[in-house]
């Protein structure tokens, strides 16, 4: 692994999509880190202290400072160590910017919406209404991987980019929330370029690395969703 990364340390919960994002920056950059798992349901100081604006995992320390949010971090990691593996942002200022569009996208489109699934407050119906916001999402998704990206075999074209890792980062659970709610949202015939862009990067060595195993991510999500249906019926 390259140089550098003995100042790297990551705060994360073993099933964050959100530290998986980070795991994969250093991944890709071949930097080496040391890990730390945060108990959610425990918060350790050095979390409140670290990220005393949302309380929340990831955060990476370097040279002994905080950075939080995944994508901002990712973003660090690519600059901080720029001559460190492959770049995870163009360097056109154009593409760049189209690149941070689609991080934007991920985030507002189908991130946002996919959280309040596992919202107890929401009615099946809300519910249904979310999977069909998420839904329309991914199909714009597969047009911009068509257009934008020039059908290439990545977002960040022959190689990861910073957009690949936003939605790459969501995998496993895009996965465990098929079979949890019951909908295909990568389907090789109404999504192949996405399903396919699925396959060839759950095959990247930097994601074998840094991805969740599976089974532990549905089961635990499993557990998570009745703790909120339960946390509701308790309310009414
Ligand atoms: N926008 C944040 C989201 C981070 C986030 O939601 N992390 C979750 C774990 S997956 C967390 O720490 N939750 C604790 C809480 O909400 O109190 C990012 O991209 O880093």
């Amino acid at each position: 692994m390259a140089g550098g990364g003995d100042e790297l340390k990551l705060l994360s919960t073993w099933f964050s999509p959100f530290g998986s994002r980070v795991k994969l920056a250093l991944h890709l950059k071949g930097l080496s880190y040391a890990y730390v798992e945060e108990d959610l349901m425990n918060k350790s100081q050095l979390l409140l202290e670290s990220n005393p604006v949302h309380k929340k995992v990831p955060v990476l320390f370097h040279r002994g400072k905080a950075l939080c949010e995944s994508m901002v971090i990712v973003d660090y990691i690519d600059e901080a160590f720029a001559d460190a593996g492959p770049p995870l942002l163009p360097s056109d200022p154009y593409e760049r910017a189209v690149a941070r569009f689609w991080v934007a996208f991920i985030e507002t489109k189908f991130v946002g919406p996919w959280c309040q699934l596992f919202e107890g407050s929401k009615t099946r119906a809300e519910k249904a209404e979310v999977l069909k916001q998420i839904l329309s999402a991914r199909t714009i998704m597969e047009g911009a991987l068509a257009e934008c990206f020039k059908g290439k075999p990545f977002f960040g074209g022959d190689g990861v980019g910073c957009v690949d890792i936003a939605l790459g980062g969501l995998l496993v659970w895009v996965r465990a929330s098929e079979v949890l709610f019951g909908v295909k949202f990568l389907d090789a015939a109404a999504t192949p370029l996405l399903s396919a862009w699925a396959e060839r990067f759950a095959a990247l060595d930097a994601a074998k690395a840094a991805l969740p195993d599976f089974g532990r991510v549905l089961e635990y999500a499993i557990k998570m969703r009745g703790a909120a249906a339960g946390a509701v019926a308790a309310d009414n």
